[in-house]
C-alpha cells in the first residue's frame, strides 16, 4: 500500500506518516514534506525520485504527472486500468494526504500583494485531490490535519483498509475544501480593481465583487421555519466574525428554533455595543427592554421594567457574565434564550433546575475594541437580505455616533445628562424595526415604538406603552431613526414629557419640526445619520 503525503500544514504530519509506515503503507512524499518526515526518521521515497522528474518552475510543478495520476485515477476493478499501470510502471496510490497552499490565510494578511497571492494559489495539490476523490471507491483522501485521528483509528481497527462510507465520505469533504479554496481564489481576484492597483503591489479591492460565491457551512437542522409549515437550517459562513452568534456555544436547554436565533441575533448585536454593563430583551426582533447599569442584575432590572408584559417569553442578552444574582432575577421570569460572554457557577446552578431554558455562552474575547465602541459590531461586515431569486448586500449599518458629531438645533441645548440619555436612545433605536421612536431615560428605555408604517404611530404607541408599564416620561430623552416629516411626531412625544429630541434631520419641513421644537421648549440634535432597519 502506498500513501502519497504532501501538506502545507504539517501539524500532526509526522506523528500520521509515523503510523502509516507502521501499519505497512509506503511514504512517498514532495520535497518540504519529505524532508520533515525523513528528518522525523522515516523511511519516505520522494515524488520526484518515482516521476524521474525534478521538481521544478519553484515548485510550481511536482506532482503534476502520470506516475502520480495515473496511480491515483486507475480503477482497480477494471482489467484494462490495471493493465496500463503495469505496461507504464505505475504503482496505484492508495491513500492520500493533502493539504493546499495557504491561499485564504495569505490574502487575510495586510499588505498581501497579488503576486503573494497569486503563488500561493495551489495546482498540483487540488489536482491531486480530485483525483483521490473521483476514485473514492480504491483511494482514501484526507485534506485536514482534524481528520487524522478518526482515519487512524479506522485504519488500525481494520488492518489498513478503511470503509466505503469513510471513504465517500472523505472524499466529499475534498470536493468541498476543494470547492470552497477555489471560492476564496473566485472571491479575492473577482473583487480586484485592476486599473486601480497600488504601485506597492497591493491591490484595490471592490466590496461589492461582480462575482459573489458567498460559502456556508451548515450548524443544524432546525424543526422548522418561521412558522411549523416551513422547513429550515441553520448555517454560518465559512470565516465566522469573532464574538457573533454562530460561535455561541449552547450549555443547556432545549434546541434552537429559527425564531431563537433570529431574535438572538437581534439582542446580541444590540448589547454588544455598549461598554459599560448592558441587558437588552428582545420579542419578535425588536428590544422590548435595554439598560445599561453598574452590573448585570441593575442592567436586567431596567430593562425588563420598560415593558414587562413583552418581556414575557423573550431573548435576554448581556455583554458582562451573568452571576448569581442575575441569574435568579431572570429565572423569575419565563426566559426563551439568554446569552451573555460567560456564566459564573452560581448563575448555571440557578439555571440547573430549568432544564428548557437555552443558555448560549458567546465569547466577546476576540472581538475588536477600539476605545470609541469597545465591543463594536460591524465585524459582521455584510448585511445580506434574500429577495425572490437574488440578494441584497449591503455593509452593515455600522455608525459610531459621539457626541461632538451632534448638531443642536434650536435655542435649548441639551444638558451633559440629556446628551448621555440622548446618545443611548440612539443606540438604541439603531435595532429598532423602523419607523422606530424610543423615549429613554438614565440608561434605560422607557417606551418602544417599533415597525409601524407611520412615525406618527410610533410615537404613540412608544407613549402608550409607557403608560401601560407605569413609567412616567417625564424628562425622557427621545430617538427617532429617521427624521420626523412633519411635527405632529414631534409633538405626540413632547406631550408625554420628552425634554430632548435625537433625529438625523434632513426632512423637508426641518424648519417647521425645529419651529415646533423651540415653542414647546425641548433641545433637539441632528445626527445627520439614518438608522433604517427593514
Ligand atoms: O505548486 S503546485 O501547484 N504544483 C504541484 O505540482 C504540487 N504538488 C503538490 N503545488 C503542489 N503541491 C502542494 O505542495 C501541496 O498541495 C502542498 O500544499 C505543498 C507541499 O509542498 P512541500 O511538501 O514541498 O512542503
Amino acid at each position: 500500500m502506498n500513501a502519497l503525503i504532501s501538506v502545507s500544514d504539517k501539524t500532526g504530519i509526522a506523528e500520521f506518516a509515523a503510523a502509516l509506515s507502521a501499519l505497512g503503507f509506503k511514504l512517498l512524499s514532495t520535497g518540504g514534506t519529505a524532508k520533515l518526515l525523513e528528518d522525523a526518521g522515516l523511511p519516505v521515497t520522494e515524488v520526484a525520485e518515482v516521476t524521474q522528474f525534478p521538481e521544478m518552475l519553484d515548485g510550481r510543478v511536482k506532482t503534476l504527472h502520470p506516475k502520480v495520476h495515473g496511480g491515483l485515477l486507475a480503477r482497480r476493478d477494471v482489467p484494462e486500468h490495471m493493465a496500463a499501470l503495469q505496461q507504464h510502471g505505475i504503482d496505484t496510490i492508495d491513500l492520500l494526504v493533502v493539504n493546499l497552499y495557504p491561499f485564504e490565510a495569505t490574502v487575510a494578511k495586510a499588505g498581501c500583494t497579488l503576486a503573494d497571492a497569486i503563488e500561493n494559489i495551489d495546482i498540483g495539490g487540488p489536482a491531486m485531490v480530485r483525483s483521490a476523490a473521483k476514485n473514492w471507491k480504491d483511494v482514501a483522501v484526507l485534506t485536514d490535519a482534524s481528520q487524522y485521528e478518526a482515519v487512524l483509528a479506522e485504519l488500525k481497527a481494520s488492518g489498513g483498509r478503511l470503509s466505503d462510507k469513510t471513504r465517500f465520505g472523505l472524499a466529499v469533504a475534498a470536493f468541498n475544501r476543494i470547492s470552497n479554496y477555489d471560492a476564496a481564489i473566485s472571491d479575492y481576484l473577482s473583487a480586484i480593481d485592476f486599473e486601480a492597483a497600488g504601485a506597492d503591489g497591493v491591490p484595490a479591492r471592490s466590496e461589492f465583487p461582480a462575482q459573489s460565491n458567498g460559502r456556508f457551512i451548515k450548524l443544524q437542522d432546525l424543526r422548522y421555519g418561521e412558522n411549523p409549515h416551513q422547513q429550515a437550517a441553520f448555517y454560518r459562513d465559512l470565516y465566522p466574525a469573532p464574538g457573533s452568534l454562530v460561535t455561541a456555544v449552547q450549555l443547556q436547554g432545549k434546541e434552537l428554533s429559527y425564531n431563537n436565533i433570529a431574535d438572538g441575533d437581534a439582542a446580541w448585536e444590540c448589547v454588544k455595543q455598549f461598554s459599560v454593563p448592558a441587558c437588552v430583551i428582545v420579542k419578535h426582533a425588536n428590544p422590548c427592554g435595554v439598560a445599561v447599569a453598574p452590573n448585570a442584575l441593575a442592567a436586567y432590572r431596567k430593562a425588563f421594567q420598560t415593558d414587562p408584559t413583552s418581556a414575557f417569553g423573550g431573548i435576554i442578552a448581556f455583554n458582562v457574565p451573568v452571576d448569581g444574582a442575575a441569574a435568579e432575577a431572570v429565572a423569575k421570569q419565563f426566559v426563551e434564550v439568554l446569552m451573555a460572554p460567560a456564566f459564573t457557577p452560581e448563575a448555571r446552578a440557578v439555571f440547573a433546575a430549568k432544564a428548557n431554558v437555552r443558555l448560549l455562552q458567546i465569547s466577546l474575547d476576540d472581538v475588536q475594541r477600539d476605545g470609541a465602541t469597545p465591543w463594536a459590531r460591524g465585524q459582521n461586515a455584510m448585511d445580506v437580505k434574500r429577495v425572490g431569486s437574488g440578494l441584497l448586500i449591503q455593509t452593515a449599518d455600522f455608525h459610531v455616533l459621539t457626541a461632538d458629531a451632534l448638531e443642536v438645533v434650536t435655542q435649548l441645548k441639551p444638558t451633559p445628562q440629556q446628551i448621555e440619555d440622548l446618545l443611548f436612545a440612539w443606540k438604541v433605536a439603531q435595532f429598532v424595526k423602523s419607523n422606530a421612536i424610543v423615549f429613554c431615560k438614565d440608561g434605560m428605555t422607557m417606551g418602544v415604538g417599533a415597525g409601524q408604517m407611520s412615525r406618527l404611530d410610533s410615537a404613540r404607541i412608544a407613549s402608550i406603552k409607557a403608560q401601560h408599564a407605569g413609567l412616567s416620561l417625564q424628562g425622557t430623552a427621545v430617538a427617532s431613526d429617521a427624521f420626523f416629516p412633519f411635527r405632529d411626531g414631534l409633538d405626540v412625544v413632547i406631550d408625554h414629557g420628552a425634554s430632548c429630541v435625537i433625529q438625523p434631520g434632513g426632512s423637508m419641513r426641518d424648519q417647521e419640526v425645529i419651529d415646533a421644537a423651540n415653542e414647546r421648549g425641548v433641545a433637539m440634535v441632528f445626527t445627520r445619520v439614518r438608522h433604517f432597519r427593514h
